[in-house]
């Protein structure tokens, strides 16, 4: 399907999705929530696809929600459309991974979206933030509640209420990306992590990400008993025998998702 705030290529069993609106640093507005939902269901639905990498340009992955096409809406709008709820519960339900790959400004709806994403690797020069204060509003797709459960209190907080960026290096430091590297690699870096991904059983990749996102929204004690249930339901998987018998004969495993 062609896209126009979007670009996705599929090249081997991995789904690049690249923001693209440039003029707007990637600005999310309908139309490119609405595409990329669209994008990330058909990766979803494509059995050749194992991993997905959302990415942006080197200068902005997103500068948040689109303003100039907020800026005229009122609360009656906003609320009885539920801007952008309906598309990040979609993001939700895509239950094979999802890389960020975050480069320059991840800003607002920006850093909310990387959020969303199963995994963040950051340039060196990828700056933070929820400034929406400035605006005269908040957070509004996590970054109240998703970045505080990753940064914790304090470091939410001073971000949420002064509104200052993180750079890639606090940003790492605190928790709230997995690794950072040099700009010219982060594709590159993206793309082996997602292929080490694509070799695993897709059965018990998407167990493990449905696992630890449990860990978010349960108790300890529930979400250790979700994790020990689902580890013994693996059991019934041919993966399963296959994984430790390679193990045992010193061989590759031959996964077949099944
Ligand atoms: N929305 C719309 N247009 C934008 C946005 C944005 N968020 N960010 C940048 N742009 C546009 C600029 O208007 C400019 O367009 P033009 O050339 O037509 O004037 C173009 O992108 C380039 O931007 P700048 O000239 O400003 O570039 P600079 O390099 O000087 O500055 C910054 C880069 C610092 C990123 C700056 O553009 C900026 O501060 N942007 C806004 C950042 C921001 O406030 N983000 C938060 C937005 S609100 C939000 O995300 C709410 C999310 C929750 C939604 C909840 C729904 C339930």
């Amino acid at each position: 399907m062609a896209y126009e705030t979007i670009i996705v290529e599929i090249e081997d069993h991995v789904a690049l999705i690249k923001l693209n609106r440039p003029d707007a640093l990637n600005a999310l507005n309908d139309q490119l929530m609405s595409e990329l939902c669209k994008a990330l269901k058909e990766a979803q639905a494509n059995e050749k696809v194992r991993c997905i990498i959302l990415t942006g340009s080197d200068k902005a992955f997103a500068a948040g929600a689109d303003i100039k096409m907020m800026s005229g809406k009122g609360f009656v709008d906003v609320f009885t459309e539920d801007l952008f709820g309906p598309e990040s519960e979609a993001i939700m339900g895509i239950r094979k991974p999802i890389i960020g790959a975050v480069s320059g400004y991840a800003l607002g709806g920006g850093c909310e979206l990387a959020m969303m994403c199963d995994f963040i690797i950051a340039s060196d020069t990828a700056k933070f933030g929820q400034p929406e204060i400035n605006l005269g509003v908040m957070a509004g797709l996590g970054g109240s509640q998703r970045l505080t459960r990753f940064i914790g209190k304090s470091k939410a907080m001073d971000m949420n209420l002064t509104g200052r960026f993180m750079d890639a290096e606090e940003a790492e430091r605190s928790g709230l990306v997995s690794r950072v590297v040099p700009v010219k690699k982060l594709l590159e870096e993206a793309r082996n992590a997602a292929e080490k991904i694509a070799e695993k059983s897709m059965v018990t990749t998407m167990a493990v990400k449905e696992a630890v996102n449990r860990s978010y929204e349960t108790t300890l004690r529930e979400g250790l008993l979700f994790e020990r249930r689902v580890f013994h339901s693996l059991f019934a998987t041919e993966d399963q025998s296959e994984g430790m018998a390679a193990f045992v004969e010193k061989r590759e495993p031959q996964f077949r998702d099944k």
